[in-house]
């Protein structure tokens, strides 16, 4: 447990609607920041289900970019009381690992009203196949984010790099308007798409190039704008290319290529996810990133050997520490 002490939820006041944040990690506590800025009235909306075994109200640190530190006070939503406080969630926003994501939303789907919503917002792709059977009718969307941040404590936030939010829809009714407005106008640089999935590949690419390498070198993201790594780069992206244009999708690899390359040079001091996954010892996404390109490739019966090796030797590594 942390040393920031929590209270217990003061008497039930369930607001009309709610949005739930499933995963309370950087990302989780970051887009709670942003849309909890928004007003009081939007705070009291929203909901947390982390790890926490009660309900209770805790303290949640943040600092902005410009160095502002700020808390606010969130509700955690303790297992004995998803069906009580689940049953007015009107947008389920799961912020957990790609490798987390169907467990954590087998546990909660049970809990929410039939036309909740539910948005995806992880590293990778994958997920937004394997839940599908799980979400009996409800409808889905999927995000993916560039902005960087990182959990100094269990409760602590620091937010280290600002970046994109894309979503858009995937199955189902569209998210509402007051909804989409909602996230936004205060999610930092978001923007909805009506046509999602190129902008995950575009995604896809940029972690499957920067992400496994910086792992496996143990190096911040600018090392790679080094000579030694191109041609690497410029293969696990020709393959991914070949993937995506195999499952409909129109990738273009000069401008893959060249976004890489910007996000090299945009987060050249910051260490990736991946990077930090294997420093700690923690699992990856690998399976997600470089393995959802090997799983695709598969099912279209071509060969892709660059991605391969990557997700080899970081399985290697996380075998070091993983039995
Ligand atoms: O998304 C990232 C990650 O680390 O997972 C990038 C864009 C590579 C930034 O580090």
């Amino acid at each position: 447990m942390s040393s920031i002490s929590s209270t217990p939820l003061a008497p039930k006041q369930i607001a009309a609607k709610q949005i739930t944040i499933l995963g309370a990690g950087a990302i989780g506590q970051l887009i709670y920041h942003q849309l909890a800025k928004a007003n009081r009235q939007t705070a009291e909306r929203l909901n947390f289900i982390g790890k926490e075994a009660h309900s209770a109200i805790i303290p949640l640190k943040f600092t902005a970019l410009d160095g502002q530190l700020s808390t606010r006070h969130a509700k955690f939503i303790g297992l004995e009381d998803y069906a009580e406080e689940l049953a007015n969630t009107e947008l389920l926003l799961v912020c957990v690992k790609a490798y987390q994501v169907r467990a954590a939303l087998s546990a909660v789907l049970p809990y929410l009203p039939a036309d909740a919503h539910v948005l995806l917002l992880h590293n990778g792709l994958g997920p937004h196949l394997d839940v599908q059977p799980e979400l009996a009718g409800r409808s889905l969307s999927l995000g993916t984010t560039s902005q960087g941040a990182f959990r100094i404590d269990r409760y602590q936030v620091k937010q280290t790099g600002a970046g994109l939010t894309q979503l858009g829809p995937f199955i189902g009714a569209e998210l509402s308007e007051e909804l989409k407005t909602l996230l936004l106008s205060n999610i930092d640089q978001s923007t909805w798409h009506a046509d999602i999935l190129p902008l995950l590949w575009q995604k896809l690419a940029i972690n499957a190039a920067i992400n496994p390498l910086t792992a496996i070198h143990n190096c911040p993201n600018g090392e790679l704008a080094n000579l030694e790594y191109r041609d690497t780069i410029h293969k696990a992206v020709r393959e991914l290319v070949e993937v995506a244009t195999a499952d409909g999708l129109k990738l273009e690899l000069a401008l893959l290529i060249e976004r890489v390359y910007q996000v090299i040079g945009l987060t050249a001091q910051n260490f990736s996810s991946m990077h930090q996954d294997v420093y700690h010892q923690r699992q990856t996404e690998i399976d997600a990133i470089n393995g959802f390109v090997l799983e695709r490739a598969k099912a279209h019966k071509i060969v892709t050997p660059y991605n391969q090796d990557l997700v080899e030797q970081i399985k290697s590594l996380e075998a070091k520490y993983r039995s």
